[in-house]
């Protein structure tokens, strides 16, 4: 028997199976935006320290809910957790974003570096997992996630956050040997990575490749895509007598969605520079889709956003298979009220579009 979900639409949605109400969750909806997260993140000291004490990470990854009506609840970690374990040093600068003592730029540095085991130098993550659904109670699923081997590749090869990633560019192009067996190798751990989580109780997983839209259309097929497709079919995807599933998402990746349905994985995130109805056309009932608002939106005042949510719904239109959310990231300015316009007028507006279930 399955633990009980109190609200499931998440999962329902994402195996396109039918919902009463578009579901509805935020990137980054754990974060500086909120005055409740600041605060617990100086307490902590350092990110880091919020990432690695499971009860600080289970503490702010359900702030948002507090305040939200969403339905899911994504753990408070970082996609750079991995090559942290690797031996890395990561630290998140304050004003900089996150920085690496260590970089990989040579056949020597790879040599270095193995797959963590999930259970002990990423212990802390399985932890926060475990004590997140504990604290949850059945209330909303819980969503795990990694970053896709392409995009950590770029933080390990440029030592942090990149402009025009000209260092990782130039090993793909002048040693793609190089670039693969650093790729096998994250892969290899993503895999296990995500596998632990999903044994530890995340209910659904989603890959960032954040930075896969910087790639050409064959390189990202080479060199990001192809790994996708590796993990997509790596992952246990059947776990506690449910499906978990697995959502991809390649921020300005949107023209690739065919593509990237063929991996196999469930759902498609897509960033807000593609027309959600348009892919939909394209991709059919192959996979489900997740956003796609553009971010700044929130900014504006209430009956813009409202006017935004409309227009997300009707170009998606009738039946399940989506996943309301931004295009990328909630950014650290935005006013936590507007957020609850927006997870509100989804849902209130969302029902028509589900009208066989509400009958
Ligand atoms: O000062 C702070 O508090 C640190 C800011 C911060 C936060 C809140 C970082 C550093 N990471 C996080 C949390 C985080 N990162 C989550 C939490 C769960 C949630 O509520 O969504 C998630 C899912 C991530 C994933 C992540 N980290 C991505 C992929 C998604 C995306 O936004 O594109 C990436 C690229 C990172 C790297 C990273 N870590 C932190 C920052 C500021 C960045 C981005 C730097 C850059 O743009 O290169």
């Amino acid at each position: 028997m399955p633990a009980t979900l109190k609200n499931d639409r998440l999962l329902r949605a994402l195996l396109q199976q039918p919902v009463d109400r578009t579901p509805v969750w935020i990137m980054r909806q754990a974060g500086r935006y909120l005055p409740e997260y600041r605060a617990t993140r100086a307490r902590a000291g350092s990110f880091m320290t919020l990432c690695t004490t499971p009860e600080l990470a289970c503490e702010v990854t359900l702030q948002p809910l507090q305040r939200f009506d969403m339905d899911a609840a994504i753990l408070f970690s970082d996609i750079l957790t991995i090559p942290d374990a690797m031996g890395l040093g990561l630290s998140v600068v304050e004003q900089q974003g996150p920085v690496f003592e260590r970089t990989v730029r040579s056949v020597e540095d790879l040599a270095s570096l193995g797959v963590p085991d999930p259970e002990d130098e990423l212990g802390y993550v399985m932890d926060a997992v475990r004590l997140i659904r504990r604290e949850l109670d059945g209330r909303v699923p819980l969503i795990g996630f990694s970053g896709s081997p392409w995009t950590l590749a770029t933080y390990m090869v440029e030592g942090g956050s990149s402009k025009n990633h000209s260092m990782v560019k130039a090993m793909l192009y002048d040693n793609p040997a190089l670039m693969h067996s650093l790729l096998a190798l994250l892969a290899d751990a993503v895999i296990s990575y995500l596998n632990a989580q999903i044994h530890a109780g995340a209910q659904a997983v989603m890959i960032f490749d954040t930075w896969g839209g910087v790639l050409t259309g064959p390189a990202y097929e080479a060199f990001s895509l192809a790994y996708l497709h590796r993990i997509v079919e790596g992952l246990n995807r059947e776990h506690d007598g449910r499906r978990v599933p697995v959502t991809l998402f390649t921020k300005g990746g949107g023209h690739w969605a065919g593509k990237v349905a063929a991996t196999g994985c469930d759902a498609i995130g897509l960033d807000w520079t593609v027309e959600i109805g348009d892919v939909r056309g394209q991709t059919g009932d192959k996979v489900a889709l997740q956003g796609n608002m553009d971010p700044a939106v929130l900014y504006a005042a209430p009956e813009v956003i409202e006017q935004e949510v409309t227009r997300i719904l009707a170009s998606y239109g009738e039946g399940s298979g989506h996943v309301f959310n931004l295009g990328h990231g909630i950014h650290p300015q935005i006013d936590p009220d507007h957020v609850a316009v927006m997870v509100d007028a989804v849902h209130t507006q969302s029902a028509r579009y589900h009208a066989t279930v509400n009958e």
